[in-house]
């Protein structure tokens, strides 16, 4: 069963890229850029994707689980592109708070990084221990997202503040259940076999890549005020 999961992500994800790569020629002005890292996200995880159902990426572990490594690679490349579409649609200037943007995609990274390392430990004590880190960082990010992100999309116009409410909504919650899967399945307390692990997170990667960029790119007047200034005054004027 595992290949047919694999083989439908993969699907999923080269429709989603294919789709998002040619929507760039009707970019509304200024806004080209989404579309470019959006097209990258489901582009690597269709690459990620391909892999898996090839029989790539896949190692067994000391204790005898099969072990996906190449889905974390994905998400260490997506993750941060996904945090840095909401960053550039709630900072009205990201170039001035890059230190910011760089902080958050930082922690991300630890959370990715500690999370492989834990499902790739073969020691329950060390696969806590990594577990719990990359957990504070989630949390940590979390933290920042919802305060600090939504309070600066609230000064933008009223058609970029409600689609990024939508997407850091989504992200929340689609965001959280990643390691409740990761728990339940074979990393975790093994209550779910590696074919039902594997297509929980085909269904989430699909959910939080093709499922945001479509919500993303389809919402034309957000784009169009972001590419003629973004602010809510901006959008005023104009
Ligand atoms: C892990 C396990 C360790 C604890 C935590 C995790 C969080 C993973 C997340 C992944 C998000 C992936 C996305 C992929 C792209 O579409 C590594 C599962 C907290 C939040 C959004």
């Amino acid at each position: 069963m595992e290949a047919i999961w694999l083989w439908i992500g993969f699907i999923g994800m080269l429709v989603g890229t294919i789709y998002f790569a040619f929507s760039t020629t009707n970019a509304p002005p200024g806004s080209r850029y989404f579309f470019i890292i959006t097209a990258a996200i489901t582009g690597v995880a269709t690459i990620a994707y391909l892999v898996m159902a090839t029989g790539g990426g896949v190692t067994i572990t000391g204790d005898g689980r099969e072990f996906y490594w190449a889905r974390y690679i994905d998400w260490l490349i997506t993750t941060p592109l996904l945090l840095l579409d909401l960053s550039l649609l709630a900072f009205a200037n990201p170039r001035r708070n890059i230190g910011f943007i760089g902080g958050i995609i930082a922690l991300d990274v630890v959370m990715i990084l500690t999370g492989l390392w834990a499902g790739a430990t073969a020691s329950v004590a060390g696969r806590t221990i990594l577990f719990l880190i990359s957990t504070a960082a989630f949390i940590a990010l979390l933290y920042l997202l919802v305060t600090r992100l939504f309070s600066e999309a609230s000064g933008r116009s009223p058609a970029v503040g409600q689609v990024f409410r939508t997407l850091a909504v989504l992200t929340v919650v689609l965001w959280t259940l990643y390691p409740v899967v990761w728990l339940l399945g074979t990393e975790g307390f093994g209550a779910l076999s590696t074919s039902v692990e594997v297509l929980f997170f085909m269904i989430l990667d699909l959910l939080a890549k093709v499922g945001f960029g479509f919500l993303l790119l389809t919402n034309r007047q957000a784009l169009s005020d972001i590419g003629s200034g973004g602010s809510a005054q901006a959008s005023r004027v104009s």
